[in-house]
């Protein structure tokens, strides 16, 4: 036992406040320089451990273990499972996910900084791949991944010290490294500075990641990994907390007004950048790519793949929060969206406006379930009921159709025209479905009005979506006749040439 520690076991025995200070070796001008200017590893070596070893909590996304507590350096335990489930990746899709503790992203990791991690990694028995971890956390050749190897059935342990603070990437790093990157194998460790960091009122966990499927985007059933579209960095879904709806509706991130929320937010990649954002908040502060320093009122932080960030912000006015990649597609047409409500009075000296509307969450706002409920139905039957499609289309047209349509299909006069009592409309559905693939431009006349506009094609929705919506359509505000199925959106789809630009 050297001085530092007796000292410490001394001060820990009898709460003496000099042991607030981080311990430094006073022997070792070196380390004492370091924290001064730089911080940095030579500053993190706070000296062995002290008392009994500690079993490391760790959470599933978007929780985060409570912050420690504890003003010594501890031998801390993490046992950590890797197991390959699969889970759905969106509504009626499902995909085989590779995992470290059974979701996606991994289970957080919260310890201290100069604190002695064992590490005990487990394979599951059931996996087919042998996985490995490779922590940024750790300071040390391939971070841990050449001391990890691990077949299924076995398990493996090595120690590391958290020499450096920091919000930090964990991830497997067997070969074909992006393979299994790809397929979920990322988490977060957090290496909380010797004094903790400062309270807030609640902490979250969200992490990006995208996946390559070789189905498209929302088609239904089990998708493969598709490595040609990974090679070429062509995401299939872009997701946070890896499924889509992760964190929307009932699974939405809550919080009240006048709360300060601090955000652990990592990007697993495996290829892609993230323009993280919040729709409705300014970040007060971001400890940017998760280090020591922060900036201060950020709109949006780039978070590299394999990094993260720290973002705090606190909430004033009730609503919906949206968490986003800012690039904007991977929001609305791969995935990556997510909800925090807040609850609370109004203060309208802050904000007058309306709940964030269908503008922003298009079919998502709390049809979630509905659309789950059918596509879950479609499994068991093989086929969805009227009812469902109806239920799932109305979700969808308020989504995709409404902003020109109207929400009770009346149109605009001589802009937009009419679905509700559409002599146009109701006189051919195969045609309607042709409209919504292929666009429509130049004169037509519904009920005696001309109009001569350009709607976009919207082939971007998949067969599905598609029969949903116009079946919706036809059983909705007078309309009351008539049904769409997915095999006849597919005829049209196969037998029509999509025009130039529009998705395929
Ligand atoms: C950006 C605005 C816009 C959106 C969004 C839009 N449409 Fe249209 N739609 C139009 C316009 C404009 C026309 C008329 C085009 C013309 O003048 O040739 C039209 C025509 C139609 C017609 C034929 C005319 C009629 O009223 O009977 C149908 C059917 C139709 N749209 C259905 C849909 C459906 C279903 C969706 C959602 C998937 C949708 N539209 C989304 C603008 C839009
Ligand atoms: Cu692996």
């Amino acid at each position: 036992m050297n001085l530092k520690t007796i000292c410490l076991v001394l001060c820990l025995s009898f709460g003496l406040s000099s042991c607030d200070s981080p311990s430094v070796s006073v022997e070792n001008p070196e380390q004492v320089r370091g924290i001064s200017e730089t911080g940095g590893s030579a500053a993190g070596d706070l000296g062995p451990p002290v008392g009994e070893p500690i079993i490391a909590i760790i959470t599933s996304a978007p929780n985060v273990p409570p912050p420690i507590d504890r003003d010594w350096p501890a031998k801390v335990i993490v046992n950590l499972e890797m197991r390959e489930v699969v889970m759905p990746i969106s509504e009626g899709v499902d995909y085989m996910f590779w995992t470290f503790g059974g979701t996606v992203p991994g289970s957080f990791i919260r310890v201290r900084q100069g604190d002695t991690i064992e590490f005990n990694l487990a394979n599951h028995p059931s996996s087919k791949m042998p996985h490995n971890i490779d922590l940024h956390a750790v300071t040390g050749p391939g971070g841990g991944a050449s001391s990890s190897f691990t077949a299924p059935g076995f398990e493996s342990q090595f120690i590391f010290k958290a020499l450096n603070q920091g919000l930090f990437v964990y991830h497997c790093a067997t070969a074909p490294v992006g393979m299994h990157v790809a397929n979920g194998m990322y988490g977060l460790i957090l290496v909380e500075p010797p004094e903790g960091l400062p309270p807030v009122d609640r902490e979250y966990y969200v992490m990006q990641g995208e996946f390559y499927t070789v189905g498209r985007y929302r088609e239904k059933g089990f998708q493969e990994f598709d490595m040609q579209k990974a090679i070429e960095e062509n995401a299939t879904y872009v997701l946070l907390n890896g499924s889509e709806g992760a964190l929307l509706g009932d699974k939405a991130l809550r919080a009240n007004t006048g709360e300060t929320i601090r955000l652990f937010v990592g990007n697993g990649g495996p290829n892609l950048i993230s323009s993280f954002h919040v729709i409705g908040e300014i970040f007060d502060k971001v400890y940017t790519e998760g280090g020591s320093h922060y900036q201060e009122n950020v709109q949006t932080t780039l978070i590299p793949a394999g990094g993260a960030a720290i973002v705090e912000f606190r909430t004033e006015v009730p609503g919906t929060l949206l968490m986003v990649d800012h690039s904007i597609f991977r929001a609305f047409n791969k995935g990556a969206l997510g909800m925090i409500k807040v609850d609370g009075p109004e203060n309208l000296a802050i904000y007058t406006g309306r709940e964030v509307d269908s503008v922003y969450l298009g079919d998502k706002v709390n049809d979630l379930s509905i659309v789950a409920e059918i596509t879950n139905s479609l499994f068991t039957t093989g086929e969805a009921t009227i009812e469902q499609q109806i239920a799932a289309g109305e979700a969808l047209f308020a989504g995709t159709c409404s902003v020109c349509h109207q929400l009770d299909g009346s149109g605009l006069v001589a802009v937009f025209p009419p679905l509700a009592g559409s002599d146009y409309f109701l006189a051919d559905s195969t045609r309607a479905i042709d409209i919504i693939l292929n666009g429509l431009s130049g004169p037509i006349t519904v009920n005696g009005q001309l109009y001569d506009s350009i709607m976009p094609p919207m082939s971007q929705l998949n067969d599905d979506e598609i029969a949903n919506i116009l079946t919706y359509a036809l059983n909705s505000w007078g309309n009351d006749d008539g049904r769409v199925s997915p095999e006849q959106v597919a005829d049209v789809r196969a037998s029509t040439e999509r025009p130039p630009g529009a998705a395929q």
